[in-house]
């Protein structure tokens, strides 16, 4: 794709302004203070296809990947290029880094079947740390991925656990001596089947301060209404819950889940759901994000989001139920993102965004390519997200009809020592396009390009400050199926 250059003609532009559009000119084609990342590369056993996460405090990433057939987990020194695998037990499914009584330093913990479990990096040995029965009784031998099941949830600077089941949120809060009190939160999981086999679907556990005393509290949304366990002063939880009705509308369970087969029209239908609980304009007091996923049909979607500003009701936290601001988008989205992009203390949002009608599925089966818009909205003073994207990118996808893999290439936002973010975008498989962060649209539309070898499928890519120097890296994970001299490997950009 050709650089976004803009050109100016002169006769378009009424003499008043000519002097304007002059200086605007020549501001737009200073050049931009260009991003050069460093890159390493680092070999790897098995393919880098699960999830990458570093260990917070050390120079380590831990790295899980699988094939077929096995699955493996590395630990990765990038300070000193080294590499090692560790073993996994048939019990473990997630990991985490946690902080644990005893043990400097972040350490490596695993949940599974009816355990946690503590990988004691001196003696290569895994330790079960307590007893915790979750909805995972038997293991995919397949899989080993990273999940959020650890938090600091009473900021006694020792991690604690939240382990579902199909009935209780367990939360195991990690006590000085390194013993656990454990707390069960009722909350059942939604079982579906279609022959005999069951799916499950597990709640969301959302941390927030809902009770306003600066403790976390654990809050689920079950129908149009939260679910809210209070953290109390000693750490403990109520376990007992407050059911705080929404009156946002929000679709029923059971109407939500959507499974061909029962007789439902798509045509006009609208599920709206719980997006997000989150402050986005700090002020300290969780905001409440609606996704309204409208169907023109069965092959066209339109997603829209409503944002409700909580606020401080004498000590209550309330939600309006009129949405105070909404973001339009088109297409289809699958993940979306609110992060402070520009620095100025108010969340913005992004998302990649997808057509996926009928005639795009066919042209993209066709020619082995579709492409994705990355849409990003700047949060305004006023909490308002404007009534269109300020900035957008187009990325091609690939369709691997192969393999059956989609492969979306690199993007990445990563921010600087002054907070703002620089958004990275793959051009091909060896150049990377960086975009400058500027004022109210965000990013340049200009942008500089540098020579790397990026991976086809640029999914899990990890956004960490891996030196710790206050700015923000990137780690490319590279799979089995990359270019030939490419595959099961990392590469680390240090900006
Ligand atoms: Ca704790
Ligand atoms: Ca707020
Ligand atoms: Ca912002
Ligand atoms: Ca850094």
């Amino acid at each position: 794709m050709a650089p976004a250059l803009r050109s100016f003609s002169l006769d378009n532009i009424p003499s008043g302004k000519l002097l304007l559009a002059l200086l605007t000119g020549a501001l737009l084609l200073t050049p931009v203070q260009a991003l050069q990342l460093k890159a390493t590369t680092i070999e790897l056993a098995h393919p880098a296809n699960g999830s990458v996460l570093r260990l917070p405090g050390q120079a380590v990433l831990l790295v899980s990947g699988h094939n077929h057939e096995f699955r493996w987990l590395s630990r990765v020194d990038y300070a000193n290029n080294s590499t090692e695998q560790i073993a996994l037990p048939v019990q473990v499914q997630f990991f985490q880094p946690a902080t644990l009584a005893g043990h400097s330093g972040s350490q490596l913990v695993a949940m599974g079947q009816d355990a946690l479990w503590h990988y004691q990096t001196d003696t290569k040995k895994w330790r079960q740390l307590t007893s915790a029965p979750s909805a995972y009784p038997v293991t995919d031998a397949k899989r080993m991925l990273e999940l959020e099941f650890a938090a600091d949830l009473d900021q006694n600077g020792l991690t604690d656990f939240l382990v579902p089941d199909f009935r209780a949120l367990q939360v195991l809060m990690q006590q000085k001596d390194g013993t656990f009190r454990t707390y069960s939160l009722p909350i059942a999981a939604q079982m579906q089947i279609f022959q005999k086999d069951p799916d499950f679907l597990l709640k969301t556990p959302r941390q927030v301060d809902f009770t306003l005393d600066g403790r976390t509290d654990i809050v689920f949304n079950v129908d149009d209404s939260l679910w809210v366990y209070p953290q109390q002063a000693d750490g403990s939880f109520v376990t007992t819950a407050t059911v705080v009705p929404l009156g946002l509308g929000l679709t029923p369970d059971v109407q939500a889940q959507q499974r061909g087969g029962d007789g439902r029209s798509y045509e006009g239908l609208t599920i709206t759901r719980l997006e997000r609980l989150l402050d986005l304009n700090g002020d300290k007091v969780t905001d409440l994000v609606v996704q309204q996923q409208h169907y023109v049909d069965v092959m066209e979607q339109k997603y829209s989001y409503r944002i409700h500003y909580g606020r401080n009701d004498n000590g209550k936290l309330v939600f309006p139920t009129t949405a105070d601001q909404q973001i339009n988008t088109t297409g289809v989205q699958f993940d979306v993102q609110f992060a402070d992009l520009d620095a100025d203390g108010r969340l913005d949002f992004y998302t990649p965004a997808a057509d996926i009608g009928i005639s795009k599925i066919v042209s993209a089966l066709l020619t082995g390519s579709a492409s994705v818009d990355w849409l990003f909205y700047k949060q305004q003073p006023d909490g308002s997200f404007g009534t269109k994207p300020v900035h957008r990118q187009e990325v091609d996808v690939g369709i691997s009809l192969g393999s059956g893999q989609f492969n979306l290439p690199v993007t990445a936002v990563l921010k600087g020592l002054d907070g703002k973010a620089t958004l990275l975008k793959a051009e091909d498989d060896d150049t990377l396009r960086s975009y400058a962060p500027v004022g109210a649209k965000l990013f340049s539309d200009k942008s500089t390009r540098q020579n790397i070898k990026l991976p086809k499928r640029a999914i899990n890519l990890l956004v960490n400050d891996l030196n710790d120097d206050g700015k923000e890296d990137l780690v490319l994970p590279f799979g089995a199926q990359e270019a030939k001299d490419q595959t099961n490997q990392l590469t680390i950009l240090l900006q």
